[in-house]
């Protein structure tokens, strides 16, 4: 039989070693998907609900796997739904190829249906590559290329290919003849390193500080040990950006947590207090949450130019791969003898757990969000992978869970979106049958995208070696994240109409679906719940009724952030006398130490 030129795309993709595509069909894109059913043996078509979850399925086996993710939809609306998580790729620096249909060529300019100008419309998210084919000899390059940019890029390209081309005769080699290309396949990625006296400079300046702080991110990921060393070597505090949770242990006494809105306080101390700070992997947006300017010497090391000295002036900029720069690093340090330093950082960590421990169990109507997060801290099963939605789930995942060595986990963090935590749940346990998942979501998010995510895992979850997946849903009836930035940084009260969410049955929607439902409704609940949910042979929709009255405060609240959180409660907030109680409990609980 011949090939068509979707086949041998397929066969392409197969070479560069794509096992997985994630996507939606439609007759936009049916060359293509005839082509997977022929090549089903090769590759594995996973069928999301809506083509934005492939998107983010495709980011997540990304950023699990350190492979190209692959997405695939139709024309005009399935290639418009798959935006939102091709931005979160694009913005997270995940090597991510869109494939998508388009009408014949021969309606194409003739205002057809479904007939949209799609290399403009992925001009931004996939400015890298983006181009149609218009005949099948172009197949070829356009997937070598695709693939190849976006692996070294760390970012988003598309091909479009109109219905009409998919189904013509395969050219894998295009005829010799002047203009035609003749591209190749692979890519290995080079060993990036600064130079010797860039490197001794870095560690001058690292050496001739007496607070050094770490802020490390998701370019330090596969980094852990050589972060932990430098630390040792310099008596430093290691605080994370979000996307770097998983760099570093969380029971190291040295490791101060998470940065930021959603960070932790002694990570603000470490940066309030430090005389040198060094970044690894990460472009942490929030200026205001690091050294004052003049307060430190600072050094940074980044594969991306780009993000070199970005939020803080920087005396050297070490443009390079996080570990292997480290570990040239190294062996250039001298390792403090006064350890004074170290200690006031463990001194606040140590206190912070125990602030964080109180905050954990206050009483709160029904639960509070924060005991939910603590108690699944010593419960969590080796290797799981975290995945975590925005919301205020974010500020409890960020804050409470007490990741471990070998652990996975990853949210959307420089778009911040809403639905991701379920794709990205359920390309975690495609790419990882073997290790435990477990999703932390709001029940907006689970509005918008998280319930439809569900019935994708009850399709696929007979598929996976360990049946533990679990999706803890935020049940509060509140867009509380945003309530609460409303009170704190807009001075409002909270709009019920924009912010209180419908009731929905989450744990009997599972049931319904074949999944287990399970609801926490009393304080109690939680720890046995956790257990019961770990254990389960099948995947688990734990419903927690929470309170939304519980605030996920800033690690310091700023004058005009006090002001305007109190003209909030003065201009009659709906429920402003549960947010005085749990603030002023919140507030007594940092003194505990
Ligand atoms: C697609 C999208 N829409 C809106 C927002 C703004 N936003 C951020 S968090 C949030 C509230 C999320 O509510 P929910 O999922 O119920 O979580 P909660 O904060 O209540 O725990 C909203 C509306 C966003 N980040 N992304
Ligand atoms: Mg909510």
């Amino acid at each position: 039989m011949t090939q068509t030129a979707s086949d041998f795309l397929v066969h392409r993709l197969h070479e560069w070693g794509v096992r997985r595509i994630f996507g939606y069909p439609g007759d936009g894109i049916n060359g293509v998907i005839g082509a997977l059913d022929r090549a089903r043996d090769r590759i594995a078509f996973v069928q999301a609900r809506h083509e934005e979850m492939a998107a983010f399925m495709a980011c997540a086996h990304a950023k699990f796997t350190g492979e190209v993710g692959v997405c695939l939809a139709t024309s005009g609306p399935g290639a418009i739904h798959l935006l939102n998580g091709l931005y979160d790729a694009k913005m997270d620096h995940q090597p991510v190829v869109a494939i998508v249909g388009q009408q014949a060529t021969i309606g194409l300019g003739a205002d057809f249906q479904q007939e949209v100008d799609l290399v403009s419309l992925f001009k931004d998210v996939a400015g890298h590559y983006v181009h149609q084919a218009s005949t099948p000899a172009q197949i070829r390059h356009l997937v070598d290329r695709a693939m190849r940019i976006a692996r070294a890029e760390r970012t988003v390209t598309c091909i479009i290919i109109p219905n009409d081309v998919q189904e013509m005769d395969a050219v894998e080699e295009p005829p010799r003849k002047h203009g035609a290309s003749y591209t190749g396949v692979g890519y290995s990625e080079p060993q990036v390193i600064p130079t010797e006296s860039d490197l001794r400079r870095a560690a001058r300046v690292l050496n001739e500080g007496e607070r050094v702080a770490m802020l490390v991110g998701a370019g330090a990921l596969y980094a852990g040990e050589e972060v932990l060393e430098v630390a040792e070597l310099l008596g430093a505090g290691i605080a994370k950006a979000l996307l770097g949770k998983a760099v570093v242990p969380d029971d190291i006494p040295r490791v101060t947590g998470a940065i930021g809105l959603l960070g932790t306080r002694p990570s603000w101390d470490l940066m309030m207090e430090c005389d040198t700070l060094l970044v690894v992997g990460s472009s942490f947006p929030y200026a205001e949450f690091l050294p004052r300017l003049g307060q430190a010497r600072g050094v940074q090391i980044d594969i991306k130019a780009r993000n070199l000295s970005l939020r803080y002036p920087m005396e050297v900029n070490l443009q390079g791969y996080a570990r292997e720069t480290l570990q040239l690093l190294i062996p250039l340090l001298k390792r403090k003898k006064d350890r004074a330093w170290q200690e006031r950082i463990e001194g606040w960590t140590r206190d912070w757990w125990r602030v964080l421990e109180a905050r954990a169990m206050n009483e709160a109507h029904p639960i509070n969000p924060q005991r939910v997060f603590w108690e699944l801290s010593p419960r969590l099963p080796d290797r799981a992978v975290l995945t975590c939605d925005s919301g205020s789930a974010a500020n409890w995942y960020a804050r409470d869970v007490k990741i471990r060595s070998g652990m996975m986990a990853s949210l959307s963090g420089n778009l911040a979106t809403m639905g991701p935590a379920v794709p990205y749940a359920i390309a975690a346990k495609f790419a990882h049958p073997d290790r435990p998942v477990i999703a932390m979501v709001g029940d907006g998010s689970m509005q918008m995208n998280g319930i439809n995510g569900l019935i994708t895992v009850e399709k696929y979850w007979r598929e996976w070696r360990d049946p533990r997946l679990v999706f803890l849903v935020l049940y509060n009836r509140d867009l509380n994240q945003v309530t609460w930035e409303q009170r704190a940084f807009a001075g409002d009260p909270k709009f019920e109409g924009s912010q209180t969410l419908p009731e929905f049955p989450f744990a009997r929607y599972a049931e319904m679906l074949g999944l287990e439902g399970m609801v926490m409704q009393r304080p109690d609940d939680v720890g046995p719940g956790w257990d019961r949910a770990l254990a389960a042979e099948r995947p688990v929709v734990i419903e927690a009724h929470t309170d939304p009255e519980v605030p996920p405060i800033p690690p310091h609240i700023s004058f005009d952030q006090a002001k305007a959180y109190w003209r909030a409660f003065l201009k009659g907030d709906p429920a402003r006398w549960d947010m005085l109680r749990h603030s002023v409990q919140e507030m007594a609980d940092s003194y505990v130490r």
